[in-house]
């Protein structure tokens, strides 16, 4: 098996739990976040940059290198972590999500999902067999099934078509994979935002046996508690025993209630998209270092903050850089919002195993305000 999962504690109170992923490029303690290269980078970041900030994995995507530069020139490259520099773990996401995500420019069949790329506009072709012979080719530690997500609001009728045919992608998947020993593939549970529907999805899922499990369709537009209540409907019938992954999601409070109810996992371009937009991620929420209150203010953008960016720089330096549309600004946001995460995500694991995640929470909440 390429990975594997041990649960070093649970907490008494919730279904948090802190573990030790292990890959062939290394160990990662979760509850974590990954920062998302999509296109073989973490936008603003070099790869060492990324270590000194403590950055464990990373994911990257499919869709994005089989366009560009192509998953046979990074093969040829030598894979994904030489082609790129990074020899830390790598997850890839599959593709499901983005060509679902391209509107009519697709059309779904049971074969797969044919797409214009929008570099070009030229005809391509996804399939659960094509989407593991690219991630073969990138190397990936982790690689995702091909799914369809549906979209927000959908009807009960087709949410339960996708999901069938999510899971007889899955097994197309699984069949086609080559190297279980060197790679390993995450089964997607979906099922829109009906209950019923994920747990079906769920212990279907978890029949066809991966060694990892991820929740996809959540964070596609619904309210926070409607996903909270379809989380909380979906990883009781996950394994315990294996790592799970809630993805596409990235902000503080979400981290924080994905981990309460026994997530592990979690990607999201958020805290590397807001701040090319000139918002720092902090413990009270976010901050948008733009304004003009900022525009003498001297002070780092989080006092408390041991970052990089909050150790050398004011407030007033990175608003003056954003406002010159300065790459040094947008990378110095960057820098404090990946640090960030790996602080909160920090936090978490030590009080799970100080076993006061409850108490921990509570007195996160009364600083952070989501906005
Ligand atoms: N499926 C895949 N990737 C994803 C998602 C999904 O459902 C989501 C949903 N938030 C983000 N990324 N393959
Ligand atoms: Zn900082």
């Amino acid at each position: 098996m390429a990975v594997s999962y041990i649960v070093n504690q649970k907490s008494s109170e919730c279904d948090a739990r802190v573990g030790t992923l292990k890959t062939p490029h290394g160990e990662v303690e979760t509850p974590v976040f990954m920062p998302v290269g999509t296109q073989a980078t973490v936008k603003t970041m070099t790869p060492d940059e990324l270590k000194e900030l403590e950055s464990e994995i990373i994911l990257s995507n499919t869709y994005h290198l089989y366009l560009r530069p192509g998953s046979k020139l990074i093969k040829e490259a030598g894979g994904l972590h030489k082609f790129m520099n990074w020899d830390r773990p790598i997850l890839t996401d599959s593709g499901g999500f983005q060509v679902f995500s391209l509107g009519n420019r697709r059309n779904i069949t049971e074969q797969g999902v044919e797409f214009r790329s929008h570099i070009d506009g030229s005809k391509m072709f996804l399939s659960p067999e094509k989407a593991v012979e690219i991630q073969e080719d990138l190397g990936s530690d982790i690689m995702m099934v091909f799914d369809e997500c549906p979209p927000y609001p959908a009807d009960e009728i087709y949410v339960k078509k996708s999901l069938d045919r999510t899971l007889r992608w899955a097994k197309r998947c699984k069949d086609s994979q080559n190297h279980a020993d060197k790679q390993a593939l995450f089964g997607i549970v979906q099922g829109g935002m009906y209950p019923k529907l994920r747990k079906e999805s769920a212990l279907r899922t978890v029949e066809l046996d991966f060694p990892g499990y991820a929740v996809g369709g959540l964070s596609v537009g619904e309210p926070k508690e409607l996903m909270l209540e379809v989380l909380e409907n979906t990883t009781p019938f996950l394994p315990e025993e294996k790592p799970r992954y809630l993805m596409g999601v990235g902000t503080a409070d979400y981290l924080v209630e994905g981990v309460y109810r026994g997530i592990d996992m979690f990607d999201c371009v958020f805290p590397t998209r807001v701040a090319r937009n000139g918002t720092a991620m902090t413990w009270t929420g976010k901050m948008t270092v733009r304004n003009a209150s900022y525009k003498k203010d001297f002070s780092p953008i989080d006092k408390s903050c041991e970052c990089y960016t909050c150790k050398n720089y004011s407030r007033a330096y990175i608003r003056h850089l954003v406002k010159t549309n300065e790459i040094l600004g947008f990378r110095l946001i960057t820098w404090h919002n990946l640090y960030f995460l790996v602080q909160l995500m920090k936090e978490i694991r030590q009080a799970i195993k100080n076993d006061n995640f409850k108490d921990w929470r509570e007195s996160f909440y009364k600083s952070y305000q989501h906005n």
